[in-house]
C-alpha cells in the first residue's frame, strides 16, 4: 500500500525553504498565520520547475492527483473534488466591510470584527498535521503598473499546483514587492470540507481574503475571482481603474490591422470559446488571438484610449461541452501540463465528459469514482467540471499577454444566455448608453454557481458574483471611467443563445461568431451604416457577412437580430425593479435612461 500521509516526504534539498526575507509586515502576517494554524509543516513555494514535479509526486502520492496516460496527456493529471465542493458558493461569499451600506443588496455582507473573530476561531490548529504552503504569485505581467502582488497561505497541495497554473508563481513576486510593497493576504484552509463551515470571506480594506471549508475553484484559488475581481474591483474603484470579468481578445485582418476586444458573459456562458475563436473557412486570412479569457484589468492610457491587461496566466476553463468543434484551440491548450477536476476517468487513463469528441467510453468511473457506462442515467462528468490549463499551451496565444502596458480596447461586448428578446448584435449610442446596457444585462443561471439553474437573472456586466463593492457605486465609477477616456471603446450587445418558437437556438454560434464579431470591427472602422433603433444600432442585413453560412439565409438573420419592444419591455421591467434596490447609490444619468428606454420601447 502507498503511503497517503499527507506530510510532504524527502523534500529535496533547496525546495521549500524560501522563507522571504526583508518585508517586515509580510514576515510578521506568515508568523502569525502559522501561529494560528500550527501546521506540522510549513512549505515555502519558490515557482520552480523543481518544485512543481516534487509537489506533483507527492500529490499523486498523496491520492490527490492521479497521473493520466502520459503518452495521451503528458504532464496532465486527474483530480476529484469532494462530492459537495464543485462549484463557486455565492450563498457562502461575504464582503467584509465597516459598514453594510457599502456593499450594497448585491453582496453578503458581514461585520469585519465579528467574521474574523469566527474564521479565526476555525482557524485555531486548523492545519495540525498538515502542510502549510506559503504561494507567493503575481497577478498581471511582472513589469505591468496594474499587477497586484499576492500571498497564498494554503493547506492544499491541489491549490498550490492549480495556482502555479493560473498565476504568475514564485520568487518573483517577492521581488516586486520589495521591503514594503502592498500585497494581498489569503489564508485558506480546507478544514473538513464542511459546507456548513465555509466561507469566502474578503476584507477589502485590509487587502485581505480569508478562505475556509472549500477546495474547489474560485473559493479556493484566491487568486481568481477573490483578489483579480473581489478585491481587485474595490481597489480599482479607489485608484480609479477597472477590473472586469471580460475575456480578451486580438483580432487580425488579412492586412494586418488588429482590434483588441474585451466581453464580459457570465460564467459558463462561452468566454473561453470566443476568446480562442477561429475564423470559419470564409473568413480565411483572418486571426483571432487570446489575450485573456475570464479577467480583464484596465485604466485610462495617455492617449484616452482604455488598456487591458490579463492578470491570469491559465484557464480554469468549463470542460463539458468543450471539444474539437466548439473550441479546438482549448482541445489543444488541455492536451498537456493540465489539471482535470471532476471528469470522467476512462481505463485507459483518458479523461471524458459530455460533449467531448468521439463516442463515450465504453465503460469509464465517473466524477463520483462510480462506474459509469453510456446508458447510465448520470452525467459522466460534472457539469461544472474544469481544467487547469497553462495559457502558455494555447496555440493562439497573443504575444501581447505579457505586454505590461497592455492593449488598446476598440469594443467592449456585453452578452448573456437569452433564449429570447436579445438581439444577435447590437451597439449601444455611446459610453454611458453601453453602460446602461451591461447594467441592464441578464442571463439565464448556468452550473458555475450553486443553485439556481436555467434562472433569468440581472447579471450587470457579469459581475454581479464578483463586484466587491455597492452596485450602484461600480455602475458610477463606470460613467466616471468614461468621462477619463478621450476615445473611448464602442460598447456592444450580443447573444449567441437566442432561440425560436420550436426552441431551437436560431443561430449556429461558435466560430460562425466571428460573422458578428467582423460587423463590431467594421462600426469601429466606421465602414457601415446601421438600423437605428430604440435599443441601439442594430445591423443592417446587408451589411452582415452571411455569404457560405450552411442554411441560414437573410430571413433567418433577421429573426436573430429582431427587435423585440414587448421583450425589451420586461427586460427594463427587471431591470427597474433592480435600479431601485441600489437606491441612493444608482446614478441617476442611468435611471434617467431607464425612464427614456421605457418610453421609447412603448
Ligand atoms: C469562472 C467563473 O470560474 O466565472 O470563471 O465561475
Ligand atoms: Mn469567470
Amino acid at each position: 500500500m502507498s503511503d497517503k500521509s499527507i506530510l510532504l516526504q524527502s523534500i529535496p534539498e533547496g525546495l521549500g525553504t524560501h522563507k522571504p526575507q526583508g518585508h517586515a509586515k509580510l514576515s510578521a502576517w506568515i508568523d502569525d498565520c502559522i501561529k494560528r494554524c500550527q501546521p506540522a509543516q510549513v512549505f515555502y513555494c519558490d515557482g520552480s520547475e523543481a518544485e512543481k514535479k516534487f509537489l506533483e509526486k507527492e500529490a499523486v502520492r498523496m491520492g490527490i492527483l492521479t497521473p493520466l496516460n502520459q503518452d495521451k496527456l503528458p504532464g496532465c493529471f486527474y483530480s476529484r473534488s469532494h462530492p459537495n465542493d464543485v462549484a463557486r458558493v455565492e450563498q457562502l461569499t461575504f464582503i467584509c466591510t465597516p459598514t453594510k451600506e457599502a456593499v450594497g443588496p448585491t453582496n453578503h455582507w458581514r461585520d469585519p470584527q465579528e467574521m474574523r473573530a469566527k474564521l479565526m476561531g476555525m482557524l485555531d490548529g486548523a492545519m495540525k498535521g498538515r502542510v502549510m504552503y506559503v504561494v507567493p504569485y503575481m497577478m498581471g505581467p511582472k513589469d505591468s503598473k496594474l499587477t497586484q502582488v499576492g500571498v497564498e497561505i494554503t493547506d492544499s497541495i491541489y491549490v498550490v499546483l492549480n495556482m502555479r497554473i493560473m498565476s504568475r508563481m514564485g520568487e518573483a513576486a517577492y521581488e516586486r514587492l520589495g521591503a514594503d510593497g502592498d500585497f494581498n493576504k489569503g489564508l485558506h484552509s480546507t478544514l473538513d470540507l464542511n459546507p456548513e463551515r465555509r466561507f469566502i470571506c474578503h476584507f477589502p480594506q485590509d487587502n485581505e481574503i480569508i478562505s475556509v471549508g472549500s477546495g474547489y475553484g474560485g473559493n479556493a484559488l484566491l487568486g481568481k475571482k477573490c483578489l483579480a475581481l473581489r478585491i481587485g474591483s474595490a481597489l480599482a474603484q479607489r485608484q480609479g481603474w477597472m477590473a472586469e470579468h471580460m475575456l480578451l481578445l486580438a483580432a487580425e485582418s488579412p492586412e494586418g490591422k488588429k482590434h483588441y476586444i474585451a466581453a464580459a458573459f457570465p460564467s459558463a456562458c462561452g468566454k473561453t470559446n470566443f476568446a480562442m475563436l477561429i475564423p470559419p473557412p470564409h473568413f480565411a486570412g483572418w486571426k483571432i488571438t487570446t489575450i485573456g479569457d475570464d479577467i480583464a484589468w484596465m485604466e485610462a492610457g495617455p492617449d484616452g484610449r482604455l488598456y487591458a491587461i490579463n492578470p491570469e496566466a491559465g484557464y480554469f476553463g468549463v470542460a463539458p461541452g468543450t471539444n474539437y468543434k466548439s473550441n479546438p484551440n482549448a482541445m489543444k491548450s488541455i492536451a498537456r501540463d493540465t489539471i482535470y477536476t471532476n471528469v470522467a476517468l476512462t481505463p485507459d487513463g483518458d479523461v471524458w465528459w459530455e460533449g467531448k469528441d468521439g463516442d463515450p467510453p465504453a465503460e469509464a468511473s465517473d466524477w463520483l469514482g462510480n462506474a459509469w457506462a453510456p446508458d447510465s442515467p448520470d452525467k459522466a462528468a460534472h457539469a461544472n467540471s474544469r481544467f487547469t490549463a497553462p495559457a502558455r499551451n494555447n496555440p493562439v496565444l497573443a504575444p501581447e499577454v505579457d505586454d505590461p502596458k497592455g492593449v488598446p480596447i476598440s469594443a467592449i461586448i456585453f452578452g448573456g444566455r437569452r433564449a429570447s428578446t436579445v438581439p444577435l448584435v447590437f451597439q449601444s449610442f455611446d459610453w454611458e448608453h453601453g453602460t446602461f446596457l451591461g447594467a441592464t444585462m441578464g442571463s439565464e443561471m448556468t452550473a458555475a454557481a450553486a443553485g439556481g439553474l436555467g434562472q433569468l437573472r440581472l447579471d450587470p456586466m457579469a459581475m454581479i458574483p464578483f463586484c466587491g463593492y455597492h452596485m450602484g457605486d461600480y455602475f458610477a465609477h463606470w460613467l466616471t471611467m468614461g468621462k477619463k477616456l478621450k476615445n473611448p471603446p464602442l460598447i456592444f450587445g450580443v447573444n449567441w443563445f437566442r432561440k425560436d418558437e420550436q426552441g431551437r437556438f436560431v443561430w449556429p454560434g461558435f466560430g460562425e461568431n466571428m460573422r458578428a464579431l467582423k460587423w463590431i470591427i467594421d462600426r469601429c472602422e466606421g465602414k457601415v451604416d446601421a438600423k437605428e433603433t430604440p435599443i441601439g444600432h442594430l445591423p443592417r442585413t446587408e451589411d452582415f457577412d452571411l455569404e457560405g453560412l450552411k442554411d441560414f439565409g437573410p430571413a433567418d438573420f433577421e429573426k436573430a437580430i429582431a427587435y423585440d419592444p414587448a421583450g425589451w419591455q420586461k427586460d427594463y421591467a427587471l431591470a427597474g425593479e433592480f435600479f431601485a434596490k441600489l437606491g441612493e447609490h444608482m446614478p441617476k444619468e442611468l435611471s434617467a435612461r431607464l425612464e427614456k428606454q421605457k418610453a421609447a420601447v412603448k
